[in-house]
C-alpha cells in the first residue's frame, strides 16, 4: 500500500488509478458521483441510483430485461480510479468516460480532498454512502481475505487487521477522515453533495430512496409512487433478489474478482459477532474522539 495526500491506497490493485484521475478525468455538471470508503454499501446504492436514472428505459417490473439482472452494479456504474483509470485492470476497460451516456453515472472511493478540482468546480453532484465503523471493519476484513484468496495469499487474522484499521491503514483509510471530507463538505454545500447512512438506508430504504431520487434531479412523481415505483426498485435492489442473481453468484468482475465478494450479509450490527467488546469499545472511543465537535454520529 503507498500513502498519498494523507490516504491509503494499494498499489496492486489502483496501479496510479488514483493520480491518472487526478490528471485526466473532467467532470461534467450533469455527472453523478456515487461515494464511498469501501464496505459502506456502493454496491447497493450504484444499484439503487442506475435504476432510478434508467427507470423509463428499463422499468424495475420488466425484471427479466432489466440490466442488473445481467450485470453487476459495479460494471453498470464503473469506478473511475478503480475501472476507468486503472492502468492495472485487464478487463473490458471504457478507454474514454466521453462515451458514457450523459448523465454520466460514476462510483469512487477516492477523498474528497483529493478528487480533481472540477468535481467541485462544475457542480457536479456526490451521493456518499458511509456506515458504522465496526461494520465496516469487519466488512472490509472479510472482503480483504477475499481478495487475498484470490491471488493465493494467507487470510490475514482480525486482530491484525483492526490494529492497521485503528491506525487508519485500511484501503482509502483513515476511514474517519475520509467520512468526514464529505460529511463537511455536504454540509457546505449540500445541493452537490447528498450524505447517506447504510445504517438509515436500511431501516427506511424508501424514504432515501425518495431524496435519492430527488437530488438526483429526477424525483418519483406521484403517479409513480401510487404505481409502487418505489418499491419496485427497493425490491429488485435489495440484497436477497441482487446476491442470488447468476451474475452475482457466479460471475466474475475486474481481476477476475467473484462478484460474489461484494454480498455477505446485507446487515446492520454483524459486527457484534466478530469484534470482542475491547476492540468495540476501542472503535467507538475513536470514532467519538474523530467526530468530536463535527455533529456527525454514525
Ligand atoms: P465495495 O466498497 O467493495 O463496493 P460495498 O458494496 O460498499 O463494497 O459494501 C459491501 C457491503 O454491502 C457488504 O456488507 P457486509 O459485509 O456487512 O455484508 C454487502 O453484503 C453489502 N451489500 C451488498 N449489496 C447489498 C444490497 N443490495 N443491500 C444491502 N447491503 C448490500
Amino acid at each position: 500500500m503507498y500513502q498519498y495526500q494523507g490516504f491509503w491506497y494499494n498499489c496492486g490493485i489502483l496501479g496510479v488509478g488514483p493520480l491518472a484521475v487526478q490528471d485526466h478525468f473532467k467532470a461534467l455538471p450533469c455527472d453523478i458521483l456515487i461515494a464511498s470508503i469501501p464496505k459502506c454499501g456502493s454496491t447497493w446504492l450504484k444499484s439503487l441510483a442506475f435504476s432510478v436514472m434508467n427507470r423509463r428505459s428499463h422499468p424495475p417490473t420488466q425484471h427479466q430485461q432489466h440490466p442488473l439482472l445481467s450485470f453487476n452494479s459495479h460494471d453498470l456504474v464503473p469506478g473511475l480510479e478503480t475501472k476507468l483509470y486503472n492502468n492495472n485492470f485487464n478487463g473490458n476497460r471504457i478507454p474514454n468516460p466521453d462515451i458514457l451516456p450523459s448523465p454520466r453515472l460514476l462510483g469512487t472511493h477516492m477523498p474528497y480532498t483529493s478528487l480533481p478540482q472540477s468535481v467541485t468546480l462544475s457542480g457536479s453532484r456526490i451521493v456518499y454512502i458511509c456506515r458504522n465503523t465496526k461494520d465496516n471493519l469487519v466488512s472490509w476484513w472479510h472482503f480483504l481475505n477475499k481478495i487475498r484468496m484470490n491471488v493465493s495469499l494467507e487470510p490475514m487474522k482480525l486482530e491484525e487487521v483492526f490494529e492497521m484499521f485503528c491506525e487508519g491503514v485500511s484501503a482509502f483509510g483513515p476511514f474517519w477522515d475520509h467520512v468526514l471530507g464529505y460529511w463537511k463538505f455536504s454540509l457546505e454545500r449540500p445541493q452537490n453533495v447528498l450524505f447517506l447512512k447504510y445504517d438509515e438506508m436500511v431501516t427506511e430504504p424508501s424514504l432515501h430512496l425518495k431524496r435519492i431520487a430527488e437530488f438526483m434531479g429526477c424525483p418519483f412523481s406521484s403517479m409513480e409512487e401510487k404505481e409502487g415505483v418505489v418499491d419496485q426498485i427497493i425490491k429488485l435492489c435489495s440484497f436477497e433478489n441482487l446476491s442470488n442473481l447468476a451474475v452475482n453468484k457466479i460471475g466474475t468482475g475486474d481481476n477476475d474478482f467473484p462478484n460474489s465478494g461484494f454480498f455477505r450479509q446485507g446487515k446492520v450490527g454483524d459486527s457484534a459477532n466478530y469484534l470482542s467488546p475491547e476492540m468495540m469499545e476501542k472503535l467507538d472511543c475513536i470514532t467519538k474522539q474523530k467526530f468530536h465537535g463535527s455533529s456527525l454520529t454514525l
